[in-house]
Order: structure tokens, then C-alpha cells, then sequence
């Protein structure tokens, strides 16, 4: 089943997400239906508010070194909490909810993350690169954070008038 992915400035994507308590049928099929609307829309991670359920999931699927998504590689992320962080660096990054725009965000280079998978069992993974900004981008998600909010005042301004364009020229086309 896909979902609708919901876009800014929808103001469901400020909420705060919470706990996930069930790790039941119901959330499997939640993540089930999360990883098929974002391989739809072509994206490399997803948070469960971006589709309207403001729990504490997230998925992530990079690509390997073929440029494929396989599920063998997804990563199913509930109830995160970065317990170190090192470094920084700089990566373009883009959002299935703010379409059509990307720009450079300062993150932490590595992470170290807690997490419970789909059935609960509590994990750890320590995270670079690519991995480590999806990560930190979808858990700014979960505190109804986006990454447009990094931005200079400048920049946002600038952003809030093209991408205001953007939805009046894709409303009329
Ligand atoms: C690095 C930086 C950010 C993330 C978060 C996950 N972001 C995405 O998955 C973004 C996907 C995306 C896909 C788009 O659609 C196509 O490219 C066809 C897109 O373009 C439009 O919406 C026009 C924008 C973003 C992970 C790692
Ligand atoms: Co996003």
C-alpha cells in the first residue's frame, strides 16, 4: 500500500512524534507501506510523520554500489537516540517533503545511534557519511524539524520565494 508523503508547509510535519510502545503486526505493515511510498517517490529515507503518523520510526535505504535499493539493505530505525557524535561535515541534502529543493547542511560526520528494530529488540550501529546525515536528517524529522530550518536567514528567504513559485506554477500546470 502506498501512503501520501505530505509536503511543507503543512504544519503536521512540526509535530513532535512519539513513542512507538507496540511492536505489533500493525506497525509492520505501518513500515511495510512506508518502504513501498518511499521507493515510489524515489527517496533514500523516510520518517513516519512525512506520512502523516507522528510516531518514532524511520526507514532508510541507501543505494549500493550498483546504485540499487534492495530491502536487504533497509534499515528500520524506532525509537532512535544518538548516544555520541563526532566531526562535521557538509552533504547536499533533499526532502521527499520539500520537493524540488536541495541545499548543503552542516551535520556530524560519524554518529552512534540506539534503536529497536520492528520487533523490538534493542539495537546499535555507528554510522559515517551518507548513513550518518540520513540518520540525523530523519531524526530531525521526529522533532518536527526540517532541514530548511538549518538555512541563514538569507538563504531561507530566498528559498521561501522559489519554492512558493514552484507550488503556484505546479497548482496551474
Ligand atoms: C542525504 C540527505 C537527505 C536524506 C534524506 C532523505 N531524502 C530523500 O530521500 C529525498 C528524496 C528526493 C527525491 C526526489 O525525487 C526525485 O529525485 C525523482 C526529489 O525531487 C523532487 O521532489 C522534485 C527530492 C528529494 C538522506 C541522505
Ligand atoms: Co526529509
Amino acid at each position: 500500500m502506498k501512503l501520501e508523503v505530505i509536503t511543507y508547509p503543512d504544519k503536521r510535519l512540526k509535530q513532535v512524534s512519539a513513542e512507538v510502545t507496540r511492536f505489533d503486526a500493525q506497525l509492520h505493515e505501518f513500515l511495510d507501506a512506508m518502504y513501498a511510498t518511499m521507493l515510489h517517490a524515489n527517496g533514500i529515507g523516510l520518517a513516519a510523520i512525512q506520512v502523516a503518523n507522528p510516531i518514532n520510526a524511520l526507514i532508510i535505504n541507501l543505494p549500493d554500489e550498483n546504485d540499487e535499493q534492495s530491502r536487504a539493505n533497509l534499515l528500520e530505525i524506532i525509537n532512535p537516540e544518538i548516544i555520541a557524535s563526532s566531526g562535521h561535515q557538509l552533504y547536499q541534502e533533499g526532502c521527499l517533503s520539500v520537493p524540488g529543493f536541495y541545499e548543503d547542511i552542516e551535520r556530524f560526520e560519524t554518529v552512534t545511534l540506539s534503536y529497536c528494530n520492528r520487533y523490538g529488540e534493542s539495537c546499535q550501529l555507528q554510522a559515517d557519511g551518507l548513513l550518518s546525515v540520513a540518520i540525523q536528517h530523519e531524526m530531525d524529522h521526529l522533532l518536527g524539524k526540517l532541514f530548511i530550518e538549518k538555512l541563514s536567514y538569507a538563504r531561507r528567504k530566498k528559498f521561501e520565494k522559489e519554492y512558493k513559485k514552484a507550488q503556484k506554477a505546479k497548482k496551474v500546470s
